[in-house]
């Protein structure tokens, strides 16, 4: 592994040949790519979208694949490594090395020691494991960039990010964030608009954080929420683990944080837990109290203590609904319950 000065260096000598793999579902993912664009130059036709989910992977590597890379230098941010999938990115690295690239993986979920060691093992420069300071766009910016000439840029989109990722409610920036959070949904769901998302970072990466393309996509986000958030509130359950109150609601074409903070504030629950009936895949937030991230561990996800997720896939049927709901509970006791 090298130094963070050589690292610096590294990029700054490959400017021309970056490529960045990054978190799709959230700011925190765009915002580590605007980074990358804003002060190495990195253009968005290298920018590949993806998380921590078996299919995503398989994606990126047909679309690593595709771009023939030789020589250049593969950032990844943001992106969390699962057991499940360290065989599979490991194998994905070496396959990058044998080319003449070079890895560098700059991320903040919980790692642990086996996909440290793997994965780390592949990477020319590794930032890995929780880190319950700094989001991924804040430490792209730390490890890179801090000492440009312009730190006002990088300075202010990390720390949008940081309220963001966090989940931190700010009376100032939430408009502006449930106004982003809301537009990256909505182009989402459009089967992963890969496109759209690669504009978006670009008018990231110049500041413009309210811009056309969020306007738009946030103006069609509302549009479908308005029934959503009706479907959601039908859809509430309350459940008591111990001393937390869970709640669970199901509901489509919502963003995970709207979504959970419904559920929070209208069960006062401690864990807000929104399935995503559309794609199954299942958003987990709590209060700073209580640490979520060990119900999605143990639902088959990952992620930070106040936000994390996994997805519906053991239930199939008419009743999935119930199947799960059952199996939350069933985790949530062994975990919270006394
Ligand atoms: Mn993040």
């Amino acid at each position: 592994m090298i130094s963070r000065e050589d690292f610096r260096k590294l990029v700054k000598s490959n400017r021309a040949s970056i490529y960045n793999v990054t978190h799709i579902a959230d700011f925190d993912g765009m915002g580590s790519a605007a980074m990358l664009m804003h002060y190495a130059g990195v253009p968005k036709e290298r920018i590949f979208f993806g998380n921590y989910m078996r299919q995503a992977i398989d994606r990126i590597i047909e679309e690593l694949n595709a771009a023939k890379l030789h020589n250049s230098l593969i950032i990844f941010t943001d992106m969390g490594v699962n057991d499940s999938t360290i065989e599979t990115l490991k194998g994905l690295l070496h396959w990058l090395k044998d080319k003449g690239n070079k890895v560098a993986w700059i991320d903040h979920h919980p790692w642990n020691d086996t996909a440290v060691r793997e994965i780390g093992g592949e990477c020319a420069y590794l930032v890995a494991g929780e880190n319950k300071n700094y989001c991924a766009t804040e430490l792209v910016y730390k490890e890179l960039f801090e000492n440009e000439a312009d730190t006002e840029y990088g300075m202010n989109l990390a720390n949008i990010a940081h309220y963001a990722d966090f989940n931190i409610r700010n009376e100032q920036l939430d408009p502006l964030l449930f106004e982003i959070t809301g537009a990256i949904t909505y182009i989402n769901y459009n089967q992963g608009n890969i496109a759209r998302l690669r504009d978006l970072v670009s008018e990231f990466a110049k500041g413009n954080y309210k811009n056309g393309i969020t306007k738009e996509a946030y103006a069609n986000y509302l549009k479908d929420s308005e029934l959503s958030i009706k479907e959601l509130e039908e859809s509430l359950e309350k459940h008591s683990i111990g001393n937390l109150t869970l709640g669970i609601g199901y509901s489509k074409r919502l963003g995970s944080t709207q979504a959970c903070a419904i559920i929070a504030d209208e069960l006062k629950a401690d864990i807000a837990i929104f399935v995503n009936t559309d794609s199954r895949k299942v958003s987990l937030r709590s209060d700073k109290a209580v640490d979520c991230s060990k119900l999605a561990i143990a639902l088959g996800g990952g992620g930070h203590p106040q936000a994390s997720g996994c997805e519906v896939n053991a239930e199939s049927g008419e009743d999935w609904k119930e199947l799960f709901s059952a199996r939350v509970l069933e985790e949530a006791a062994k975990i919270y319950g006394r």
